[in-house]
């Protein structure tokens, strides 16, 4: 027990002091005409990967356009940094009723 709570506060300080140095990377799947998860939560300066399992080809895009994939193709991957805070709608190029929404803290 002792050991185990020693590994969480070495685990939450390594990720107080790693925070600014090692972005997180999320992914997103863009399967069955689908994001998944459609609603994602991620820090500033996160990556996003979205990753195309369709056989149609798809993209990741900002309402604002401030970010986008361009479209991919089966298998092929879109990587994306998320700069600022905000809530970010994004939808796909290809099929306009395809949407997601990334909410950037
Ligand atoms: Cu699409």
């Amino acid at each position: 027990m002792k050991l185990f709570s020693k590994t969480i506060l070495t685990t939450l300080l390594l990720g107080v002091f790693s925070g600014s140095v090692f972005a997180a990377e999320h992914k997103v799947a863009i399967q069955g005409m689908a994001f998944s998860p459609a609603e994602l939560t991620v820090a500033v300066g996160d990556t996003v990967v979205f990753t195309n399992q369709d056989g149609a080809p798809h993209s990741g895009t900002a309402n604002d356009t401030s970010f986008d994939t361009g479209i991919l193709s089966k298998g092929e991957s879109g990587n994306i940094t998320l700069t600022k805070a905000g809530t970010l709608n994004y939808f796909c190029v290809v099929h306009p009723m395809m949407k997601g929404k990334i909410i950037v803290k």
